[in-house]
């Protein structure tokens, strides 16, 4: 084997709350179905699980713990990864709703969204004549009316119910550049300390698109803003995601793929699993010339508090 580069943390986000059921067969939602999911993921070489829950008997979104539960036990028994529960998980509710499973679950990361802003999939409704669940065409069509509230009060609360409490770091989600300048004044103001984990999000409708050039402003910008004090990672929406992941990789960047952000493996098809996702980047990187980062380089590039310290 040559001489790798360096080495690449695949984070794998398994379900999400914009996708729903009709739109693939293998967007997971039963408990069971998203618990192997996560499982294959891992085997594949995700080091991270970002992981959101969903009602069982319909997909809808859930924020219940006790869903979340449903499946943290067995993913937990069956692999090593490091579990990052969702707080962006309802464009519907209060940040106090968004925090609950994290408090309960104690993870090692959780996702902590930079901004307020408008986050829209309305314009997928159209595409489908006939929804295997009543709930979802309303909910996506309704999306031109959210507003993903996260205001800086919202992430201080975030910060103090599971930064100071569990120890929990964060995957600082960065939709726009203004989202950067906001993580810069928190961490001016004490409330985040280095290295921040910052998740470069591309191609959500409210948020910057899916141009390379963004790509290369928002790493210029974050480079100016956070010098050393940060680690990142590019999940772009759809289509966009494994080339925007490649030039991550090639810009020594870390990944985030899944069925949460795009539900196709190419162009026009369809994704069977997650798993299937991870093992595409993951041969992307190997071919780079880089090395798929495990749970435990992950928990060292991050200082995590390690899995032991996790309340499952
Ligand atoms: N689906 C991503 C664009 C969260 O979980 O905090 C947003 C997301 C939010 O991952
Ligand atoms: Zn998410």
């Amino acid at each position: 084997m040559g001489k790798k580069i360096g080495k690449v943390a695949i984070s794998c986000a398994i379900t999400g709350a914009i996708h729903t059921p009709t739109m693939s067969d293998a967007l997971p939602y039963k408990p069971e179905d998203i618990a192997q999911q996560a499982i294959d993921a891992a085997e594949a070489g995700a080091a991270v699980l970002h992981l959101h829950a969903r009602h069982p008997e319909d997909g809808s979104v859930s924020l219940d713990p006790d869903h979340f539960m449903g499946f943290l036990p067995s993913i937990r028994a069956n692999t090593d990864a490091v579990l990052n529960i969702s707080t962006g998980g309802s464009l519907l509710t209060t940040i106090e709703d968004r925090i609950k499973p994290s408090d309960v679950v104690s993870p090692e990361m959780s996702s902590l969204n930079m901004g307020s802003m408008n986050f829209s999939f309305h314009g997928l409704a159209k595409r489908y004549d006939k929804f295997k669940f009543d709930w979802e065409k309303e909910y996506i069509e309704e999306s031109d009316a959210y507003i993903f509230r996260n205001t800086f009060r919202d992430i201080a609360q975030v910060e103090k119910s599971l930064g100071q409490k569990h120890g929990v770091k964060f995957e600082h989600e960065c939709y726009d550049v203004g989202h950067l300048y906001n993580l810069k004044f928190c961490m001016d103001t004490g409330l985040f300390k280095a290295p921040v984990f910052i998740q470069f999000i591309f191609g959500i409708l409210g948020g910057i698109g899916a141009d390379l050039d963004n790509l290369m402003f928002m790493k210029r910008t974050a480079d100016r803003l956070f010098g050393d004090n940060y680690q990142w990672s590019v999940m772009a929406a759809g289509g966009a995601q494994i080339p925007f992941a490649t030039q991550a990789i090639m810009m020594g960047g870390n990944v985030r793929v899944g069925l949460e952000d795009s539900l196709f493996i190419e162009r026009g098809k369809l994704a069977t699993s997650n798993a299937q996702q991870v093992l595409k980047i993951r041969r992307i990187i190997e071919e780079l010339g880089y090395e798929v980062a495990t749970p435990d380089d992950v928990r060292e590039m991050l200082s995590l508090k390690g899995s032991d310290k996790v309340a499952i």
